[in-house]
C-alpha cells in the first residue's frame, strides 16, 4: 500500500485543480488528476436562441476566451449553411492565431518558468536592470506577501541564467500585452472580442490597422525568435532527462486548423494511435463519465460511488489521446520541431520536455502564419470582409465546430431546433488531457520519481501537470 500524496492547488491560473499520487519506492505508482469545481455552461445553453452561444462560450474561460468563440461560430455558420467571405475567414483564424501567440508566451513565463529557475538565484544581482532589482528585492522582503517556497529539487543552478529567465519573465508581460493588441486590432476588442459573427467579420479592416497590426507582430517575433525560444532550449539543455519523463503514452490527436489562403489548414487533422497515422472521424469520438460526477443523463452527483472529478473523458475509440502543440507538431511531423529535439538528443515524442519547446515553436509557427496572412489580405483589402445574412432566422439542425486553442483540439457541437439549442457538447483540450480513467496527464505521472536527494518533493509532478498547460475552468466548462 503505497503513500497518498495531495497536492492542492496545483494550477498557477485558471480553476482548480487536486493532483493525488500514490508512491511507492521513491517513485508514483497511481495519479488521480481531479476537477473540483462545476461549471454548466452545456446546460445554461439549452433554450437560448442559437446566436447567444458565440458570446456566452467566449466566457468558458479567461484565458482562452476567443478561441471558444470561434469553435462555436464555426458550427452555428454550418448549421445555418452560411459561407463567410473569404477574407471574412482568414480575418477570424488570424485573431485566434494572435490570441495562441499570447497565451503561449503567458504559459513558458509565467505558467511554467518558474517550475524550472528559482528567482533566488538571482538574489545578488548587481546588473542595471531596474526591474529584476525591484522584483528581487519585493521577493527578499516579501513586499507582497509571496512566500518564496519552491519544491524541492534541481533547478537551474547557473545564476547568470537565472538572471536572463528573470528578466526575460518581465520582458514577457510587454509582449503578452503588444499580442493583446494585435487581437484587439483583429477583432475590435480583447479579452472578448464581439467582431465575430457568421459570414465574416464587423470589425472595420483597413490596410492601416493591417500594417499596424504586422508591426506589432513583428515585434512580438522578435522576441520569441530572439528570446523566448532561446530560454526553451536553455531550460531543455538544463533537464534533458525531462525528454523521457511525463510520456503520456504516445497517442496524439489534432484538428485542421489555421487555414491559409488556399483554404488549406497549416494545421492537418490526425490521428496517431499505437504509434500509427489515421485519419480523424468524429464518430470515433465518445465522452465517458464513470469517474465523474455526472449521472447518465448529465446531472451532477457528487456521490457518485468510484467518481473523483468534474472532468469527463473523452476517449478515440475507446482510447485515451493527448492533444496540444506537441499533438499539432507530431501529427503535422513538423520539420522545425523534429530538428531542435534531435539537435538536443531528445526524443520526439510524448514528454515534459516535448510540449514545453513545443509551445515555443508553434509560436514561431503562428507568428509566419500571420505574417503571411496579412500579406495576403493587404493584397485583396477591396474584397469583402462580411456579407449580408439573417441573424433572426430560425435554423434547424446540428453541426460540430472545429478549432485551434492554445492548449489543443477544440470541438464544439449545437443541434438546434428552430432557431433554439436544444443541446450543446463542449469537447476541450483539458479535457482529453486531464480526463480520469487513466487520462493523458495521469498517465504521464506514472513512475515520476518522488525523492531529491533524500528529501520527498512534488517537483517532478507539479512539472508534469504544467506542461500540459491545465486549464481546469475549460476541461470542466
Ligand atoms: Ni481555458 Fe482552453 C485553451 C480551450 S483549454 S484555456 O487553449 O479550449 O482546454
Amino acid at each position: 500500500m503505497g503513500k497518498k500524496i495531495v497536492i492542492d492547488p496545483v494550477t498557477r491560473i485558471e480553476g482548480h485543480q487536486e493532483v493525488i499520487t500514490t508512491v511507492e519506492n521513491g517513485h508514483v505508482v497511481d495519479a488521480k488528476v481531479r476537477g473540483t469545481m462545476a461549471r454548466g455552461f452545456e446546460g445554461f445553453l439549452v433554450g437560448r436562441r442559437w446566436m447567444d452561444a458565440t458570446i456566452a462560450v467566449s466566457r468558458v474561460c479567461g484565458v482562452c476566451w476567443h478561441v471558444h468563440a470561434e469553435a462555436a461560430n464555426k458550427a452555428l455558420e454550418k448549421t445555418a449553411q452560411i459561407i463567410p467571405t473569404a477574407n471574412g475567414r482568414l480575418m477570424r483564424e488570424l485573431t485566434v492565431a494572435t490570441h495562441m501567440i499570447a497565451d503561449h508566451i503567458l504559459h513558458t513565463y509565467f505558467l511554467t518558468g518558474p517550475d524550472w529557475f528559482d528567482v533566488m538565484k538571482a538574489a545578488d544581482y548587481s546588473g542595471s536592470n531596474a526591474k529584476v532589482r525591484s522584483v528581487i528585492n519585493a521577493v527578499k522582503n516579501n513586499t507582497f506577501g509571496i512566500v518564496h517556497k519552491y519544491p524541492t529539487g534541481r533547478y537551474i543552478e547557473d545564476k547568470k541564467t537565472c538572471e536572463t529567465l528573470l528578466a526575460h519573465y518581465l520582458d514577457a508581460l510587454g509582449y503578452i500585452q503588444k499580442s493583446h493588441n494585435a487581437i484587439a486590432l483583429c477583432g475590435s476588442k480583447a479579452p472578448h472580442p464581439h467582431s465575430i459573427t457568421p459570414a465574416g467579420v464587423t470589425t472595420d479592416i483597413t490596410s492601416e490597422k493591417l500594417i499596424n497590426l504586422s508591426s506589432t507582430l513583428s515585434q512580438v517575433r522578435g522576441f520569441v525568435e530572439g528570446t523566448l525560444l532561446g530560454d526553451a532550449l536553455a531550460i531543455a539543455k538544463n533537464f534533458p532527462e525531462h525528454f523521457d519523463l511525463g510520456n503520456a503514452g504516445g497517442n496524439f490527436l489534432a484538428v485542421n486548423s489555421c487555414y491559409q489562403p488556399d483554404e488549406t489548414p497549416m494545421f492537418k487533422a490526425g490521428v496517431i494511435m499505437g504509434g500509427r497515422h489515421q485519419t480523424l472521424s468524429q464518430n470515433s469520438i465518445t465522452e465517458m463519465t464513470e469517474k465523474s460526477y455526472y449521472t447518465s443523463s448529465g446531472e451532477y452527483d457528487t456521490d457518485k460511488p468510484g467518481a473523483y472529478t468534474f472532468v469527463k473523458a473523452p476517449r478515440y475509440n475507446g482510447n485515451t489521446a493527448e492533444v496540444g502543440p506537441l499533438a499539432r507538431l507530431v501529427v503535422n511531423k513538423d520539420k522545425r520541431f523534429a530538428d531542435i529535439v534531435s539537435s538536443l538528443g531528445g526524443r520526439l515524442g510524448s514528454s515534459n520536455m516535448g510540449r514545453l519547446l513545443a509551445r515555443g515553436v508553434e509560436c514561431l509557427n503562428l507568428l509566419e502564419y500571420c505574417e503571411s496572412v496579412i500579406d495576403h489580405l493587404l493584397k485583396n483589402i477591396n474584397e469583402p470582409f462580411i456579407k449580408a445574412w439573417n441573424p433572426n432566422q430560425d435554423i434547424t439542425g446540428e453541426s460540430w465546430g472545429h478549432g485551434i486553442a492554445a492548449r489543443g483540439a477544440l470541438m464544439h457541437y449545437y443541434r438546434i431546433k428552430n432557431g433554439e439549442i436544444q443541446e450543446a457538447n463542449l469537447i476541450v483540450p483539458s479535457t482529453w488531457n486531464f480526463s480520469p480513467l487513466g487520462g493523458p496527464a495521469e498517465a504521464a505521472m506514472k513512475g515520476l520519481p518522488t525523492t531529491f536527494r533524500g528529501q520527498e518533493t512534488n517537483l517532478e509532478v507539479i512539472r508534469t501537470t504544467h506542461s500540459f498547460d491545465p486549464c481546469m475552468a475549460c476541461s470542466i466548462h
